[in-house]
């Protein structure tokens, strides 16, 4: 594995003096098949908290960095981080939130819709999501009628759901907190985890802690970017220290029937670059059908388990590494004002692994009110709304937030008329 940029502090202390390099463990074992076969293919360098936004007081404090390398396993395709930032360190006070971003909301109100309609959920039935960020997803199944719960470990978030009459528990979700919500509150008919279980370490904990909390007839049904989507349109900025794990179907099958859990069904979306919703069930009624065997077959097909389609991978990161700092230093060495637009922990991994600091990048326009005011991690560049954005002469925009591009495109099609451009980084780099 090539090592590569960031790998010390040389060229990070140069913007960001306060740059430490903060603890994190190394895993040793497949976190799916437990097999110790992991093979290192991509190291992003070191990297700040991937939202951890600082608030301007806060800049000249000392900043944690963590290495930031990529693991696949031989045995079962896994892709995994190789070090762990401890989840309290990332997770207590957060500042994402799904209501910031209007595709995300329609997504989820569609989900609910079709879970709610699939399974006949109703008043009499219990929906619990786990991860529940600020209820978003409980908002749409309480509007239809089911009883809900969410699960979270984010005081400020969890604070503000209970405010919202979005009942909450406040816990990162495993074994002990499916046993203390199946007493409150009792077993769930379906159980949704949006987002979630990539950023979680303990899978046997989870898993075993679903199907504690689960009906016998109920149904899990987990959603998650896809490794294959990853792979296939080099959305490596998906990789940050939230995620633990890029998610696929044949490893997550392996860590699912070591809990007594099996996978019955798997839908496709293209939000967040491409996502995968998968329904689990007990082993006992599980009746699959043949969308996860085709799954699986495809990423036989892919070569999950193979060093060549990671080694491919990582080249095509590093070579748009250099074509990004390029086209940056061009533009604004000739005088072109470029910001950022969508505060997101993937934009947040593109302008430290290229070093697009506050020098270069002057402002970081984001809808989302908890990030607004703040600096962005590592980089420092102020966050702004999108209405200061009008007030502001900008030549290009780097589109960090390209998995809503056609959302923002479209609400930008004014500053557009202007004369402002948008850099789109991921599939491909280009301006538009
Ligand atoms: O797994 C995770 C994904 C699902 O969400 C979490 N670990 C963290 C988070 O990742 P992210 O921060 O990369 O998510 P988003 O939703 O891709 O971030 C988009 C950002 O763009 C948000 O901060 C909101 C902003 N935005 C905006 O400013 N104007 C979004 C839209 C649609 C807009 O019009």
């Amino acid at each position: 594995m090539t090592k590569h940029i960031n790998q010390d502090l040389t060229d990070i202390s140069k913007y960001n003096p306060q740059a430490f390099i903060g603890e994190c463990e190394e895993i040793t074992v497949c976190r799916a098949c437990h097999s110790t076969k992991l093979n290192t293919f991509l190291s992003l360098g070191l990297m700040p908290k991937p939202n951890g936004f600082l608030r301007k007081e806060d800049l000249k404090k000392p900043e944690p960095y963590y290495p930031l390398d990529v693991d696949f396993c031989e045995q079962c395709g896994q892709v995994q981080l190789k070090q762990v930032v401890k989840p309290s360190e990332m997770f207590d006070h957060y500042v994402y939130a799904s209501a910031a971003s209007t595709p995300m909301v329609t997504h989820l109100d569609e989900m609910a819709d079709s879970i709610v309609k699939r399974f006949k959920l109703n008043s009499k039935t219990l929906a619990i999501d786990i991860g529940s960020n600020d209820g978003t997803l409980l908002s749409f199944f309480k509007k239809r009628g089911t009883q809900i719960l969410g699960i979270d470990p984010a005081q400020n978030i969890v604070a503000e759901a209970n405010k919202a009459g979005l009942t909450t528990m406040l816990a990162f979700f495993g074994e002990a907190a499916a046993r203390k919500a199946k007493e409150q509150y009792g077993q769930a008919d379906v159980i949704t985890a949006a987002n979630v279980i990539a950023h979680i370490p303990d899978w046997d904990s989870v898993f075993s802690g679903a199907r504690i909390l689960l009906k016998e007839t109920g149904t899990f049904i987990i959603e998650f970017p896809y490794l294959v989507d990853m792979l296939d349109k080099m959305e490596f900025d998906t990789i940050y220290h939230e995620h633990l794990t890029m998610m696929a179907v044949s490893p997550l099958s392996v860590a699912l029937e070591r809990n007594g859990l099996k996978l019955v069904d798997v839908e496709h979306f293209t939000i967040h670059g491409g996502s995968l919703r998968v329904f689990i069930q007990k082993r006992e009624v599980a009746q699959p059908k043949n969308s996860v065997a085709d799954y699986i077959a495809q990423e036989k097909a892919h070569g999950i388990t193979e060093e060549k389609t990671y080694i491919d991978f990582a080249n095509k990161v590093y070579a748009f590494h250099d074509e990004l700092i390029e086209l940056v230093s061009k533009l604004t060495s000739e005088g072109k004002e470029v910001i950022a637009y969508g505060a997101s922990a993937k934009g947040n991994i593109i302008l430290n692994f290229c070093n697009l600091h506050s020098g270069l990048i002057h402002q970081m326009v984001d809808s989302t009110t908890y990030k607004q005011g703040l600096y962005t991690p590592g980089t420092h560049i102020p966050v702004i709304t999108e209405k200061e954005l009008e007030k502001r002469k900008a030549d290009y925009a780097l589109l960090t937030a390209w998995n809503f591009a056609d959302a923002i495109l479209k609400k930008n099609e004014a500053n557009r008329q202007q004369g402002l451009k948008f850099i789109v980084p991921i599939p491909e780099l280009t301006i538009v």
